[in-house]
């Protein structure tokens, strides 16, 4: 994890500066932000029927490159399709206008939020043909639980809000208005002196956190709940097993309880923002040595290095850009 240059990388919860001057691209147009207005009646702002994508793009010694960029877009359409919203646009346009959002706002690495809404125009729920319209604004964004939390690990705590239920809503989809199910979670253990919530779904099993997905290490394997679980597939998900698998790390997608969570040797999360974290404490007991395990240190280093584009066996995982 040398030459991170992660003192660098803004605190995740600033606003960032110059926001209004910066360039988003809305409804195939680059534009300033200032000027990406859109109305009160914006019937996703009432309602919450949106999509939206969490991606970073890093800055390695071989240049710039957006992670997993595609699978990404095609999450975004996935989501949007569920909901039965169409995007007027190809998946290929959406990819491109990333690259341009990232280099007409010189951002050599940063994090890209495409976002797709439903427009103000009929009124009420039944409101089923108002334009879909896709928004995608870039800023420079650092680690999502504290840059020091990287190394050292964060404390969690298991949620009294239970994950959204498949037979309710949509695990599977980024969508907007689940992300209260969320929120509810994160605000209460934030209150409760907690980084960060992990939630057990409806029949008591550990599903994820409010925006990562949980792994743990056991006797050298690593578990992680399998998709059949109402979670969101995670990208960096994806990416841990994978690695893990290159690493010769045995790796288990199934169900846990809160009980083998505290029992776990090590404890991490996953996700575009989180990255690769360590979670050192859950619920007042020290997880494994109460800090960062060697499994999960391992997997971080490799995470770190492949999307910095220095493990040439992922290179695929890159779209490389340049500034
Ligand atoms: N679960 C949830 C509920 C979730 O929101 C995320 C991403 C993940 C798992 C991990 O998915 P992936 O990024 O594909 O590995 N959460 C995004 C939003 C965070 C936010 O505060 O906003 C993210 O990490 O970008």
């Amino acid at each position: 994890m040398e030459e991170r240059n992660e003192s660098r990388r803004p605190q995740f919860d600033e606003v960032p500066e110059g926001f209004a001057d910066s360039a988003v691209w809305l409804d195939g147009e680059l534009i300033r932000g200032e000027d990406a207005k859109v109305s009160l009646m914006t019937f996703t702002l009432h309602y919450g029927l949106g999509a939206f994508e969490g991606i970073r793009a890093y800055e390695g010694p071989k240049g710039s490159a957006i992670f997993r960029l595609r699978e990404h877009i095609e999450r975004l359409y996935a989501s949007s399709r569920m909901v039965l919203m169409e995007v007027p646009y190809d998946v290929d346009e959406v990819v491109s206008a990333c690259v341009e959002v990232l280099r007409a706002n010189e951002l050599k690495s940063g994090y890209l939020r495409p976002l797709t809404f439903v427009d103000d125009g009929k009124r009420g729920l039944g409101a089923a043909n108002n334009r879909v319209r896709v928004g995608i604004a870039a800023w420079a964004w650092g680690a999502y639980l504290g840059e020091e939390n990287l190394v050292r690990g964060i404390r969690a705590s298991v949620s009294s809000w239970t994950r959204m239920s498949a037979r309710s809503f949509l695990p599977k989809g980024k969508l907007c208005g689940q992300y209260v199910n969320s929120i509810l979670a994160k605000r209460e253990a934030q209150q409760a002196g907690y980084d960060e919530a992990i939630l057990l779904d409806e029949q008591g099993f550990v599903s994820e956190a409010s925006g990562e997905n949980v792994f743990i290490v056991k006797d050298g394997r690593l578990v992680t709940p399998p998709r059949s679980s109402p979670i969101l597939e995670g990208l960096t998900r994806d990416s841990i097993i994978q690695l893990a698998k290159h690493l010769g790390i045995p790796v288990e997608e199934n169900t846990f309880t809160r009980g083998q969570l505290y029992n776990a040797d090590e404890v991490f999360f996953t996700g575009t923002a989180a990255e690769v974290t360590p979670v050192r404490e859950i619920d007042g007991r020290p997880i494994g040595t109460g800090s960062r395990g060697p499994t999960t240190e391992r997997l971080q280093a490799l995470y770190f290095d492949v999307v910095r584009g220095k493990e040439p066996a992922f290179a695929e995982w890159l779209t490389p850009y340049e500034v």
